[in-house]
This record gives structure tokens, C-alpha cells and sequence, in this order.
């Protein structure tokens, strides 16, 4: 964050707000002692964001189901699609009212297009039939785990011009390490080809790392590393407060989480996810650029 904000080039982004950016950053988290990459210099809502990662898992691609959970995350990207398709400008609340009350409202001003869950579940191939990629990741990590092929990507090029937005967080690779003295250990990588440091990247190196925890305890592996590669590594202008705020702060600890086992990679929720540990700086407050 130090490094983007003062080595930053400063540009116009799409949102018009503007950013400092940098190109190329690495990150690397072991994992294999049970803790998670839990930002600690702000409090971050780590129980949407494990709720998000469902969503994704599910296939969902409507915010109803979150905004239902209390999750508003997504709401602005619809909200916004909303005003300028009808000119009718609600509230925040009265638009996420409307979703929840509203079942045919939902369906047509709640969906987001074939997003993340659309692509990572039931990817449309040119024949019609579509490919469910988390199942086949599953698949390959368990039943050939030296392949080098273990690869699940948002970015479908023929689909991109749907979505509310293309995918940030866009392919995911796994890797499994054999060991002898102790069961094989799975790591994970994550190419972000965007990232908003402020507000993104706390629930996306979290959602990755969980999803190693969990494709894991799939597959009877152990957790090894998440790495975190970022393309445009970027802060927005206007969280100049959240920047110098989290940097003034001392770092604490990563909590540990521990993850209680569930039947498939789909039945897992907030309740098998505990965090011991979590001891943050408080929450800061940022605006999200749309
Ligand atoms: N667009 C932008 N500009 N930034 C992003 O981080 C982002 N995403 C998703 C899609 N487009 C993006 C949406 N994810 C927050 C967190 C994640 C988001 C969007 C917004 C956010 O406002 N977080 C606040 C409040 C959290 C809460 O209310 O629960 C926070 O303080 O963390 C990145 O994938």
C-alpha cells in the first residue's frame, strides 16, 4: 500500500475517480499453520466476504441472495444500471428494499450478467453444453495431482461485454506438493488483473486463501501457500484517509481459522468458518468507486 501510494503513477481510471497505480506485485501467504491473510490495520467484514466466496461457489450471479444476508457489496454496480435504464433514482435502501420484496424486480435489476459464478460453474461452450469448472479443479486436484493444469478463470473473452463488470480476481492455479512426511500440500495462486487495495484486495486475498482452506479439506490435503499476483495494483484518490490511516497503523497478528468439514465444496457457509484471534484496528469507512 506504502509502495502504490508514494511510487504510484497517477492516472485517470474508468470510474473517473483517479488512482496511483503500479504494475506486477507478488504477495505470498503460508497457510500451513491455520492462519489466513486477515488485513489487521482495518476491520474487515470477513463474514460477507466468506459469504460472497458462497455465492461465487453456487453459481449465483443475482445480488438477491446477498443482499438477503445483509450483504450490500454488490449492490451499487445494479443500482446504478437501474438509474440510468429508467432515469428513477431510489435510495440505496429503497433499491436493496425493492430487490428483497420484489422477486420479479430482483430478476431483472438484480442480476449482474454472467459474472464470476455464471463462469466458474457453467461456462457456455460453443456446442451448448456447459463446463462446471470448480467440479473438474476438483477432479483433477484429487485424482491427478501432479498435473499443471489445475486452472479455473473468470475471464471469458466471448461473454465479457454481459457482465457488470469483468472479473478482477480472474484465474485461479493450484499446485500440489507431494511430501512423505505428511499429507501432500495444496497451494493456490491467484492472478488479480485489477485490484483495489483499499477495499477489494482484504476480501480477496481472504476469499483465495479460504478457498485453498476448503479445496483442501476436500481433497485431503494440507494447506500450503496462497500467492497473490496483481496487474494494476491500484488506490483511488479519494481514499487518501483509509491509506494513511491503515499505514500509521502497527500490524497485528493473522487470526487463525479453522474450518469444520462439510459434505462437498458447495455446502460449506459462514457457520464452518471460525476465526480465533482477529484483533483489528477498527473499521474505516471508503467509498467504492463504480
Ligand atoms: N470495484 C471497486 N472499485 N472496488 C472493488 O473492490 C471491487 N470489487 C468487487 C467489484 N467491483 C469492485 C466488489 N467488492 C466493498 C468490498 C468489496 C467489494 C465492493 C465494496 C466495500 O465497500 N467494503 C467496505 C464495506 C464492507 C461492508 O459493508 O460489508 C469495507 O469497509 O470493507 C472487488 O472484488
Amino acid at each position: 500500500m506504502r509502495q502504490v501510494w508514494t511510487k504510484g503513477s497517477e492516472r485517470r481510471d474508468r470510474t473517473g475517480v483517479g488512482t496511483r497505480a503500479l504494475f506486477g506485485a507478488m504477495l505470498r501467504f503460508d497457510l500451513s499453520d491455520g492462519t489466513v491473510p486477515l488485513i489487521t490495520t482495518k476491520r474487515v467484514f470477513w463474514k460477507s466476504a466468506v459469504k460472497e466466496l458462497v455465492w461465487f461457489l453456487a453459481g449465483q450471479t443475482n445480488i438477491r441472495p446477498l443482499v438477503q444476508q445483509g450483504v450490500h457489496i454488490w449492490t451499487d454496480w445494479p443500482m446504478e444500471r437501474h438509474r440510468n435504464a429508467t432515469g428513477e433514482t431510489l435510495s440505496r435502501d429503497a433499491f436493496e428494499a425493492r430487490i428483497l420484496s420484489d422477486e420479479a424486480f430482483a430478476a431483472e435489476w438484480g442480476e449482474l450478467g454472467p459474472v464470476y459464478g455464471k463462469q466458474w460453474r457453467r461456462w457456455l461452450g460453443p456446442d451448448g453444453q456447459t463446463h462446471d469448472q470448480i467440479e473438474a479443479l476438483l477432479s483433477s486436484l484429487k485424482n491427478n495431482p501432479a498435473s499443471r493444469r489445475h486452472i479455473f478463470t473468470g475471464w471469458n473473452v466471448a461473454e465479457l461485454g454481459g457482465m457488470a463488470l469483468p472479473p478482477c480476481h480472474m484465474t485461479y492455479q493450484y499446485f500440489v506438493e507431494p511430501r512423505s512426511d505428511g499429507p501432500d500440500r495444496l497451494s493456490g495462486i491467484l492472478y488479480q488483473r485489477s485490484c483495489d487495495l483499499g477495499l477489494g484486495f482484504p476480501f480477496n486475498i481472504f476469499e483465495a486463501a479460504l478457498l485453498v482452506r476448503m479445496l483442501a479439506a476436500q481433497c485431503g490435503y494440507a494447506p500450503g501457500e496462497i500467492i497473490w499476483m496483481g496487474a494494476d495494483v491500484h488506490l483511488y484518490l479519494n481514499h487518501a484517509h483509509l491509506v494513511e490511516t491503515m499505514l500509521a497503523r502497527e500490524p497485528r497478528p493473522f487470526p487463525t481459522l479453522s474450518l469444520s468439514p462439510a459434505a462437498s465444496l458447495f455446502d460449506y457457509r459462514l457457520e464452518h468458518v471460525t476465526l480465533t484471534g482477529y484483533d483489528p484496528h477498527p473499521a474505516i469507512a471508503a467509498p467504492v468507486a463504480v
